[in-house]
């Protein structure tokens, strides 16, 4: 019974040396690595993400009542950021990715700026709202994907008589996260017209160049020269996967967007993907260490992410955070669109997969 008491007593001792070598240490802003070390260097991803859905049913009417209470011009951007419900007052949707909806009203402006975050817009609703990126400006319609690379200045308009809302994804947690921010407000808040609409597209994504084009500038950039992969363009591709029987299991038939100058992601820290889901596609599981983005564009299905189901609808968006495992089913034909931050990922050597 003594040496009980012994070792017990001894132990609390201990303890208790611990915890006031602990207390001094800290005054010198040092802490001890091995009561840190399990949480540092996890066996595996531990993600502070939830999964979450937001449901364009029962976004759209609070989304458009921001009008009421703000122009875009006051607003700069006049956006409702999708945080993600376990990163409140974080403005991000996953730890690396900001989202948000932005809405547009006719003949509202948004004035023109550049700043190092990258920038994509995905469009849900409404039709013939633009964008203008260095000169050109791409008028944009539902399941457009239109690029605003870093430090391209761009600004927003709408001269149709419907408002457009769209969803931006933005890399901002990432360049902050290397606080490596820069902004610039330009004084035009419109830029001027130098290009027609779908030049980048027509002249860098064709299987043709412009004669005497710089493609070696193009080759040893990072970013797509592409304003605009256009849904019209891409859909009837998806159609063509599926026809050859490039259906993945678990993931349809799957496209992603390319800077067609290199074939890699078209940008460095986000990378998007367009898929079919055939009528009655039940998906195998996947995970991997990108937490995802995901929006139905058409169709209806669920996706089933650890152990929920998110049931979806065109214009829902959904994430999946890193390494829980998701799995697709579709009801009708159904298209999804995705982002995540692969492509940064895959920079720095982090990246994995697993089914
Ligand atoms: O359209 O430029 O949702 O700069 C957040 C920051 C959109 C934009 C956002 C931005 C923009």
């Amino acid at each position: 019974m003594a040496l009980v008491e012994d070792t017990a007593d001894r132990k609390h001792n201990l303890l208790a040396a611990r915890q006031a070598y602990y207390d001094r240490i800290s005054k010198h802003d040092m802490a001890p690595l091995w009561e840190r070390l399990r949480d540092l260097v996890a066996n595996e991803p531990k993600t502070q993400c939830a999964p979450a859905i937001w449901r364009f049913r029962d976004v759209k009417a609070m989304v458009m009542e921001s009008a009421e209470l703000i122009s875009a011009r006051e607003a700069e951007r006049r956006v409702l950021v999708l945080e993600n419900p376990a990163l409140r007052g974080q403005s991000r949707i996953t730890q690396t990715l900001y989202a948000g909806l932005q809405l547009i009203m006719p003949g509202e402006i948004a004035p023109a700026h550049r700043h190092t975050a990258s920038a994509i817009r995905f469009i849900l609703d409404g039709n013939g709202a633009y964008t203008s990126v260095e000169g050109e400006r791409t008028y944009m319609s539902p399941g457009d994907f239109v690029l605003t690379a870093n430090w391209m200045t761009h600004d927003h308009g709408n001269t149709s008589n419907q408002p457009m809302i769209w969803l931006d994804v933005l890399d901002l947690p990432t360049v902050n996260f290397f606080e490596s921010m820069f902004a610039e407000h330009l004084d035009e808040h419109r830029q001027t017209v130098r290009r027609q609409d779908g030049d980048s597209a027509a002249f860098f994504a064709s299987g043709v160049l412009p004669d005497g084009a710089e493609v070696g500038a193009l080759l040893s950039g990072k970013l797509s020269p592409v304003v605009n992969y256009t849904y019209a363009r891409t859909r009837p591709i998806l159609e063509r996967l599926c026809k050859a029987g490039e259906v993945d299991r678990r993931h349809g038939a799957r496209v992603r967007y390319v800077n067609p100058a290199n074939g890699g992601w078209a940008m460095p820290t986000m990378g998007a993907q367009l898929a079919l889901l055939p009528a009655g596609f039940a998906g195998e599981r996947y995970r991997a260490t990108d937490g995802t983005i995901f929006v139905c564009v058409e169709g209806e299905g669920a996706t089933r992410i650890g152990d929920k189901e998110f049931a979806w609808a065109p214009g829902d968006v959904f994430v999946a955070p890193s390494w829980q495992y998701y799995s697709h089913t579709a009801g009708p034909d159904s298209v999804l669109f995705s982002i995540s931050d692969r492509p940064a990922q895959e920079a720095l050597g982090i990246w994995q997969e697993s089914e």
